[in-house]
């Protein structure tokens, strides 16, 4: 946030307060989940998230007049096939298979407010209710892709960088991992695959075979909760990260990337610096660069 944007805002104190609060959070919040907190909310610029102090958050601390905002995109409203029917009385089974559609969670089994049938975000309380732009109640499944290879601009012999596959998102400008909604029915190696194909190739078909062989190489490395600014108290997003390593580069060496569907940009990033990427991702880059034992930039800045 430019010190020209709070300049421009001072005389609106409900985003001052928001700014406060969102300041404070993060001098003291190193280690929670805060882009899932972040207000105003995606897409929106009247939709403010309640405050909710830290040591609120978890759903255990007894906050009898917590009033979250309630706010559901119109887009999700319309009950396109990606989303669930507003009347949650309607969604007979939470924490299960569902037919087709995977309502269970990584996190384990979240808890249904007994008088509204919603999901309670295993995180906590978020300060706004409804769906967002979420379609699922509960979790909303997602596969990410993080294609990686050795830079050809080492630091030295002990310290190799990585590069990856980095797009813009269409909806924030941020860098991002490839990834999107898995569709019910389908696997996650397959959503992860076909969102790589349409964000960083743009659906070129004459490089299928050649993904096909780098996608042989995929190792799933991380399944749990996404910090995503689209998380609300009833709705949020959970990743399987899958990691393709070309170690040798032959793979990639000839691979055209060409951005395509929700992506406005795609190249290789040099690991070697910290990026404002889209929600948690940051964290599963940092895990991936661990276990191929690459540069650990995050130590020197
Ligand atoms: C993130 O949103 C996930 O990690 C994944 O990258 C993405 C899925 O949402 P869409 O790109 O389909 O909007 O939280």
């Amino acid at each position: 946030m430019s010190i020209l944007w709070m300049h421009r805002q001072q005389y609106n104190p409900l985003i001052f307060r928001h700014l406060a609060s969102y300041l404070i959070q993060s001098i003291t919040m190193a280690n929670l989940h805060m882009k899932d907190r972040l207000s105003p909310y995606p897409g929106t610029t009247d939709v403010y998230r309640t405050i909710v102090p830290d040591e609120k958050v978890p759903w255990s601390v007894n906050w009898p007049d917590y009033k979250p905002v309630e706010y559901t995109a119109q887009k999700v409203l319309k009950n396109p096939p990606w989303a669930d029917d507003v009347n949650t009385k309607k969604i007979k089974h939470y924490n299960e298979l569902d037919g087709q559609i995977d309502r269970r969670s990584f996190m384990g089994v979240y808890k249904i407010d007994e008088d509204t049938n919603r999901p309670k975000n295993p995180q906590g309380r978020m300060g706004i209710s409804g769906r967002g732009l979420l379609g699922r109640w509960g979790p909303n499944h997602a596969g990410d892709s993080l294609v990686t290879r050795w830079s050809k601009h080492q630091r030295d012999s002990t310290q190799k960088v990585l590069e990856i596959i980095l797009i813009n998102r269409k909806d924030n400008g941020r860098l991002a991992l490839p990834g999107g909604m898995i569709d019910p029915g389908e696997h996650a190696l397959a959503a992860v695959k076909r969102e790589f194909i349409e964000e960083a190739l743009n659906s070129n078909p004459d490089v299928i075979k050649q993904v096909d062989k780098l996608f042989k190489k995929a190792n799933s490395v991380y399944k749990g909760y996404v910090d995503d600014p689209r998380n609300t108290d009833n709705a949020w997003t959970e990743t399987e990260a899958i990691n393709v390593h070309d170690e040798t580069g032959e793979l990639t060496k000839d691979l055209e990337l060409e951005a395509g569907d929700d992506a406005t940009n795609v190249k290789w990033v040099r690991l070697d610096r910290h990026y404002n990427v889209h929600a948690s991702h940051e964290s599963i880059i940092q895990m991936v660069i661990k276990q191929h034992g690459g540069y650990e930039y995050w130590r020197d800045n």
